[in-house]
């Protein structure tokens, strides 16, 4: 796959698509958030890939949204642009496969809306978040103030949109916006040995367990309790459950076919 802001490499079952537009810190303009969406949605469908990671060239992760090309929309571009982004984050959620942010630097307003979006967030000592768009006179608008509401709070939430102040990876991680915080020069092996890891797991179950967790925030906890026992007893249906019990029975390493 070829991209004009993207590279994508894969290695072994796992794909790194990395933001490259280091000369304005991987800031995402409409061609790198279209090729985003391009590129998941093909890694989606290929069957040797089984965790993607997301991570930017330089000291950015991705600073933002292209602020140049972003100064000069009316209202209706503003919209149209609004609802791309939505519908990548989207596609990034709503991947069957995980998605891991390896964030190595400046994650700012867009930055950390592809982070949000992902399933797991690990970053190096390095890296800094920030949702600086009020000073912009403008507000997130890629997902972060419902994404982040849900994830670490309104109180935080709101302290982060309306100061627009950089929080360093310690703090972000305190706030439970990310997992983990790694050493800079370790953070690919790190991210590499997690997805590895991950990797390893049935692939439907994978998907399965994203999906309820996803689809639970929005429902009380008796029904995502029900959804859970649902898509449970429907694994019993699966090549993955008795490849995976029959393995451990046999003392062997499971291979998993994710039908
Ligand atoms: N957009 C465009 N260019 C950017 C950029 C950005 N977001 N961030 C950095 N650059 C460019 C700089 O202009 C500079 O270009 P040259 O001057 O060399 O031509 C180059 O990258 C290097 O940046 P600096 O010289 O500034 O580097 P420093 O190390 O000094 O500072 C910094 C790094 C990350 C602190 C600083 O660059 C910075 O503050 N950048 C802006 C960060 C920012 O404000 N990001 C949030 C963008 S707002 C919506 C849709 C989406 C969004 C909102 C609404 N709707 C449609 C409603 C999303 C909004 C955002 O993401």
């Amino acid at each position: 796959m070829q991209y004009r802001n993207l590279l994508v490499e894969i290695k072994d079952t796992t794909a790194i698509v990395t933001f490259n537009r280091p000369a304005v810190l991987n800031a995402m303009n409409t061609e790198t958030v279209t090729e985003l969406g391009e590129a998941i949605a093909a890694l989606g469908e290929n069957s040797q890939v089984r965790v993607i990671i997301l991570t930017g060239t330089g000291k950015a992760f991705i600073a933002g949204a292209d602020i140049a090309e972003m100064s000069i929309k009316t209202p209706a571009q503003a919209r149209a642009y609004s609802e791309l982004g939505h519908r990548v984050m989207n596609t990034i959620q709503n991947l069957k496969k995980p998605v891991i942010a390896a964030v190595n630097g400046y994650a700012l307003g867009g930055g950390i809306e592809v982070a949000l979006s992902c399933d797991i967030c690990i970053a190096s000592e390095l890296a800094k978040f920030g949702l600086p768009e009020t000073i912009l006179g403008v507000i997130p608008g890629w997902g972060a103030t419902q994404r982040a509401a849900r994830l670490i709070g309104t109180a935080q939430t709101k302290e982060l949109v309306f100061t627009g102040e950089l929080i360093d990876a310690r703090k972000a991680c305190e706030i439970g916006l990310i997992n983990r915080v790694v050493p800079h020069e370790q953070l690919m092996d790190a991210v590499m040995m997690l997805a590895q890891k991950i990797g390893e797991q049935s692939p439907l179950a994978l998907s399965m367990a994203k999906k309820i967790i996803h689809e639970g925030l929005d429902k009380s906890l008796l029904e995502g309790c029900r959804m859970e026992t649902e898509v449970f007893s429907s694994l019993f249906d699966s090549q993955d459950q008795k490849e995976g019990m029959k393995a451990f029975l046999e003392k062997r390493k499971p291979q998993f076919s994710g039908r």
